[in-house]
């Protein structure tokens, strides 16, 4: 712990010194995440070199284009930081291209359709409550305005433990793609508890004459550090963002095959784009090269043993398991069987007050809306980061448990709240900057 400024002023040096205001809710923030649990399966904790690019002056350059053919001038720099994340991106992943400028996982999601479909073409993807993306044909999203999706979802869920169910279901996907002659096949989601092999699905789209997109936002992280699949060979694109299990910046970026390139650099800027945020290009750049050291393969590793470890402590406290278990970095629950009264709104709530951050999910054909949902979304990467090991998954499903049988007693809130600190304080995510007081 460190010592704090009167005046409220820390986080991010003394740069904020002059506006106490927001460096008041930095340093709450900064608390926050060190004292409560960090379970957002989305989520994780950068480097402390990741911040540094990500805060660094790199945010003053206008640089419309790519390196090379820029439309403003004083890009030479600029073109050799955006150089080096293209080229430690495709060195990551085997890929052929790299486009580091998407701003999020949803700008290269919009920006692969732009690339390969015409308005109105039909696109195969997951289906939204079986684990798929808003920008896989959610009518919320302009992507289902402008093509036209249609979806292939989960086998169903089975009381055998040897074949739980809730697997992506390949002949639908097969007999979905022959009866509708998709343009694209969107493989990848983001609520589903197992591996996706892209093979299937390339000889699928062979099959129909579709391309593949394999959306990795999720375990993009897992693939680098070899803990998952890499679709790249099997992918004609690849997106994913650099936030999730990467460890980088909030972003995005995608791969591709070396002849898709100028249509999917056309389709990011001017597209969907103007000037790229080359801070945050500089700071992939950094995450890109700490995901090829050695460490991270350990650190993917260990994001899905404690995946499972979380998974086994939760159904021991009563929860179901959709897909019968994980074997990536996220759990998703069920919580009808641990009480049928306790929707996925509620439960979120619960735990937010008891220092448990994640997040309510729609499981596979859940009657509730995906606003209340019947389920729970919980991911290691964050906390895995921070040092935690198996024995401590064990003990944050047990405080799960515990909160949710409990949630009408403050004072039992509380002291779940004072353990999850206690065991947060075992593992701060910042140690090195908590250190040099700026955390
Ligand atoms: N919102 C992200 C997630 O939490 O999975 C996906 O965009």
């Amino acid at each position: 712990m460190t010592d704090r400024p009167a005046n409220g002023a820390t986080p991010w040096g003394a740069w904020l010194s002059d506006d106490p205001e927001l460096a008041k809710l930095l340093d709450e923030e900064a608390t926050r995440q060190r004292t409560t649990l960090q379970l957002i399966a989305s989520e994780n904790f950068t480097s402390p070199a990741v911040l540094a690019a990500t805060g660094s002056i790199l945010t003053n350059k206008y640089a419309e284009g790519y390196p090379g053919r820029r439309y403003y001038g004083g890009n030479q720099v600029i073109d050799e930081v955006e150089d080096l994340a293209r080229q430690r991106a495709t060195a990551l992943f085997g890929a052929d291209h790299a486009n580091v400028q998407p701003h999020a996982g949803a700008v290269a999601n919009l920006a692969v359709y732009q690339a390969l479909l015409e308005p109105g073409d039909t696109v195969l993807a997951m289906r939204l409550d079986q684990g798929g993306h808003l920008t896989h044909g959610s009518p919320a999203s302009i992507t289902s305005k402008v093509w036209r999706f249609v979806s292939y979802g989960l086998t169903p869920a089975s009381d055998d433990p040897r074949h739980p169910g809730e697997v992506i279901d390949f002949d639908q996907v097969a007999d979905v793609a022959r009866r509708e002659r998709p343009k694209l096949i969107v493989a990848g989601a983001t609520a589903y508890a197992r591996q996706i092999e892209a093979e299937p699905f390339r000889q699928i789209a062979d099959e129909v004459g579709a391309r593949l997109m394999f959306d990795l936002a999720h375990p993009a992280g897992l693939v680098a550090g070899g803990a998952h699949p890499n679709p790249v060979p099997f992918a004609d694109v690849v997106t994913f963002t650099t936030h999730k299990t990467l460890r980088g910046p909030r972003g995005g970026a995608i791969v591709c095959r070396a002849e898709l390139a100028k249509q999917i650099d056309s389709a990011v800027f001017p597209g969907l784009q103007g000037g790229p945020l080359e801070h945050v290009v500089a700071a992939k750049a950094v995450a890109f090269a700490e995901a090829a050291r050695p460490e991270f393969r350990d650190y993917a590793a260990r994001v899905v043993t404690n995946a499972r470890a979380l998974a086994t402590g939760l159904a021991a406290e009563g929860f179901r398991l959709v897909s019968g278990g994980t074997d990536n970095h996220l759990v998703l629950v069920d919580l009808r069987p641990f009480d049928p009264e306790l929707t996925g709104k509620v439960a979120q709530e619960v735990l937010d007050r008891a220092g448990i951050t994640l997040n309510r999910n729609t499981i596979p054909d859940d009657p509730r809306s995906a606003f209340v949902t019947s389920g729970l979304r919980l991911g290691t990467a964050a906390e895995t980061t921070a040092g935690m090991g198996e024995a401590d998954m064990g003990e944050v499903a047990r405080l799960i448990g515990h909160a949710l049988r409990q949630r009408d007693d403050d004072a039992e809130l509380a002291r779940v709240r004072a353990e999850v600190a206690a065991l947060c304080a075992e593992h701060p995510p910042y140690p090195s900057l908590d250190a040099a007081g700026r955390s």
